[in-house]
């Protein structure tokens, strides 16, 4: 069987009915990001299903502009934190109380883009819904024009050790609820994150509900506190297509135009000079993490930053590149935390390719782009539709059967 056959497969093994789960067993419910990934890759067989991924995503929305990170629609005993865990959220269906990367609107651009007049016009039933998830980073996440995150897992890079120093900053909550893990009777406990950061995860999903959710609270009294180079390059991408769709559908521009400037603006405060490479920051003591990750070339994919701080950023791949045999690793090989099998603290990540190779190839970084794009795809051909691979022996890491390495897979086929 071909791979492209393989990959529909997994999709449609993975479909419940108008969304698809990341993959069963670890992953039994819709999660943002990896459902917008997932609609790239259904609308190259099935436009009417990839665009019910987006809507049903776009169910889950808060009153207040979030669209949450997960979507729980049934409560899942093999599953923890399900929705018990996150308390009385705030949506019209059960979720987490926090977000996710914000992909969707550059996603319903691009699948619009090329789809015919009327699938097209699709756009304008969304719009709002995404111009409403943008304000919400705009406005419950900000910090003196910066973007935020209060928790590792919204920033959808679990245990990359970009958190260290905001975890190191936090204490595990006295009082936390006792708990019992399933990930890792799903998955090898080596690959996955510490207990230590899982009491911390929690100790913040425990804050979150002491606030009843109030997401300002959340941001300016939580206990962690960072600017992560994903959200700040996605969100400033998403908004430049979002503002792009505003114009083709005859919407005003002036608040997206804001938003873009001080995008611009806040991409030199994740500029760590010292490494030469966009990385993460805690915003309550301004430290700088320190090592290279699979989102500090994003500057590409978000057209930002000045051509130093590119030239720099291509160095640093070059670096990289030497040392692994697949790229793009999600941590620095040269850190010290560098771990090839552990979750983002070393494994390639499909959607991070794409993402990566998407931007350099729009600004005419050919070579690198296709060093990115094939090595995924030779890790794929090698080991299957693997969570993320390793980046030295291209080994699957985590889960296999994975929906969005599927997606990323079919996007690039066509
Ligand atoms: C927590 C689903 C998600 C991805 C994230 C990835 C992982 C969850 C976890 O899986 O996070 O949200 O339990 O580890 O880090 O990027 O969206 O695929």
């Amino acid at each position: 069987m071909s791979l492209t056959q393989k990959a529909i497969d997994i999709l449609t093994k993975n479909d419940r009915g108008g969304y698809t789960i990341p993959t069963s067993g670890l992953y039994p419910y819709q999660w943002n990001w990896d459902s917008a990934f997932v609609a790239l890759g259904i609308a190259t067989y099935d436009f009417t299903r990839a665009w019910s991924e987006i809507t049903t995503l776009i169910e889950g929305q808060w009153p207040d502009g979030m669209i949450p990170s997960i979507i729980f629609r049934s409560d899942d005993p093999d599953y923890f934190p399900g929705p018990s865990r996150w308390g009385n959220t705030l949506g019209p269906i059960p979720s987490t109380g926090i977000s996710q990367p914000p992909v969707l609107a550059t996603v319903v651009r691009t699948l619009t883009d090329n789809a015919t007049a009327q699938d097209k016009a699709r756009r304008a039933e969304v719009y709002d819904a995404l111009y409403a998830s943008h304000k919400w980073f705009h406005e419950a996440r900000t910090v003196a024009g910066i973007v935020t995150t209060v928790h590792p897992w919204e920033t959808g890079r679990d245990n990359c050790p970009e958190w260290n120093i905001g975890l190191d900053g936090m204490t595990v909550a006295p009082d936390l609820a006792p708990y019992t893990r399933m990930d890792n009777k799903h998955s090898d406990p080596k690959f996955r994150p510490s207990q230590e950061q899982y009491d911390k995860f929690l100790t913040i999903v425990q804050f979150g509900q002491s606030v009843g959710w109030d997401q300002r609270r959340l941001t300016d009294e939580g206990p962690f506190l960072m600017a992560d180079p994903n959200i700040h390059f996605v969100l400033l991408r998403a908004d430049k297509d979002l503002r792009a769709m505003a114009v083709d559908l005859g919407k005003p521009t002036d608040e997206i135009d804001g938003w873009i400037d001080k995008g611009e603006a806040a991409t030199d405060y994740l500029w760590n000079d010292d490494l030469g490479a966009f990385t993460a920051r805690d915003v309550r003591t301004g430290q700088f993490s320190g090592g290279f990750s699979n989102c500090s070339a994003l500057c590409f994919y978000a057209d930002s930053g000045t051509p130093e701080q590119r030239a720099k950023t291509l160095e640093n791949m070059e670096r990289i590149a030497a040392r692994v045999d697949y790229m793009l690793p999600s941590w620095d090989p040269d850190a010290a935390d560098f771990e090839p099998q552990r979750y983002w603290c070393g494994p390639l990540w499909p959607q991070m390719n794409y993402m990566t190779a998407l931007g350099l190839s729009e600004q005419g970084e050919n070579a690198m782009a296709e060093r990115v794009r094939a090595d995924l795809c030779r890790a794929i051909e090698q080991s299957g539709f693997w969570e993320c691979f390793n980046p030295v022996t291209g080994e699957g890491c985590v889960s296999s059967q994975f929906s969005w390495t599927a997606a990323v897979w079919l996007s690039w086929q066509h």
